[in-house]
């Protein structure tokens, strides 16, 4: 048997039915390319010119409240909208266009606008969570998918540092999303049990890729990962959708939320970039049982706080890469966890 840690190989993604190339005898290669340069934080705790602090106006001209946990309002450039009754799809040879409805939100995670959800108290990253789960069950009610995510850092394009998330709603299953539907259906169409039920059983076991848990919760570095530290955090028992956490599983939530984002900060002793967002069961009204909610952590970070992995060559064109392992990316991200 090859040495996984020390020999090129391919490692397969159940989730999308894809394949990642790992290279891990690569990291040792110099690096002379690009280093970013890392953007001031000296926030201010409230900031007059920031759109998301409490009591400022936005560029629609309304006017935040002086809200004291979180807030949410609609997104005023919204990039989905709702759907217009004459749209039709289009299709010219090749050539397709469907018509889209949805709607666009911003989530405000805290009236504090030097704070980031890794800074953030438990019980206030509880109000996150709370927020998150509600924002799936009042959109979900009128859209089959609410996507929930956070874009965090100036490097993965968010315009403003104040901590925020996102929601972007639409009533078609977008094709990363699809492409989960149909491999969890086929698991659990050959297994009658769901796939990252059975993952996290089996990690939990192995430990290697595991950076944290807790009785709800784990988080891991998946076998597959892209990303060079990215999470995977999911649910012990089957949850198909963020609504469905009970009390205790919330509090759980925030706490390893804190805890991984910690390890994340402390692992290049900077506020660490990502996109992360959720994923569970269409809100159509219907029980998928081949569905396990889980949150996907992706940043981009490789070496330090200073130089990035880029998604190019090879991987735009053939298929993704990666140098370092997963395991040995968990292993230092547990030895970043910080003491709670
Ligand atoms: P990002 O920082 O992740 O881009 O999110 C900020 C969102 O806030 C962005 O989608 C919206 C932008 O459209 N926004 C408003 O809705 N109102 C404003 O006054 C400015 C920005
Ligand atoms: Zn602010």
């Amino acid at each position: 048997m090859i040495d996984l840690s020390d020999n090129p190989h391919r490692r397969y993604n159940p989730l999308l039915d894809e394949w990642v190339l790992v290279s891990p005898h690569r990291t040792k290669r110099p690096w002379l390319g690009q280093v970013e340069t890392l953007p001031p934080d000296n926030r201010p705790s409230f900031d007059t010119k920031c759109y998301l602090c409490p009591g400022n106006t936005r560029a629609n001209g309304e006017v935040n409240p002086n809200y004291e946990t979180t807030y949410v309002f609609e997104n005023d450039f919204a990039a989905l909208l709702p759907p217009d009754p004459n749209a039709e799809t289009t299709t010219d040879g090749l050539l397709q266009t469907q018509p889209v409805g949805g709607e666009c939100r911003v989530l405000c995670f805290s009236p504090r606008h030097d704070l980031t959800l890794a800074q953030m108290e438990p019980s206030a990253i509880r109000e996150v969570v709370n927020m998150w789960a509600d924002q799936v069950t009042e959109v979900g009610a009128r859209l089959k998918w609410v996507q929930i995510f956070e874009n965090k850092g100036a490097s993965m394009g968010a315009s403003n540092p104040h901590p925020h998330g996102q929601v972007w709603a639409c009533d078609y299953l977008p094709t990363e999303v699809a492409k989960e539907d149909a491999c969890q259906k086929s698991y659990f169409d050959h297994h009658q049990s769901s796939m990252l039920v059975d993952l996290v059983k089996q990690e939990v076991d192995k430990a290697e890729r595991v950076v944290d848990q807790n009785e709800h919760w784990v988080l891991l570095v998946p076998f597959w990962a892209i990303w060079p530290f990215e999470y995977l955090l999911v649910p012990k028992r089957p949850v198909q959708r963020l609504p469905d956490l009970n009390d205790v599983e919330r509090n759980a939530l925030a706490s390893i939320l804190k805890s991984g984002l910690g390890a994340y900060d402390n692992l290049f002793q900077t506020a660490f970039p990502y996109s992360m967002g959720w994923h569970g069961a269409p809100t159509d009204g219907k029980e998928h049982p081949h569905w396990q909610l889980h949150a996907h952590f992706y940043p981009p970070l490789l070496r330090s706080a200073t130089v990035r992995k880029f998604m190019v060559g090879f991987e735009l064109l053939g298929e993704a890469q990666r140098d370092l392992t997963p395991e040995g990316s968990a292993a230092r991200l547990r030895d970043c966890l910080p003491t709670l």
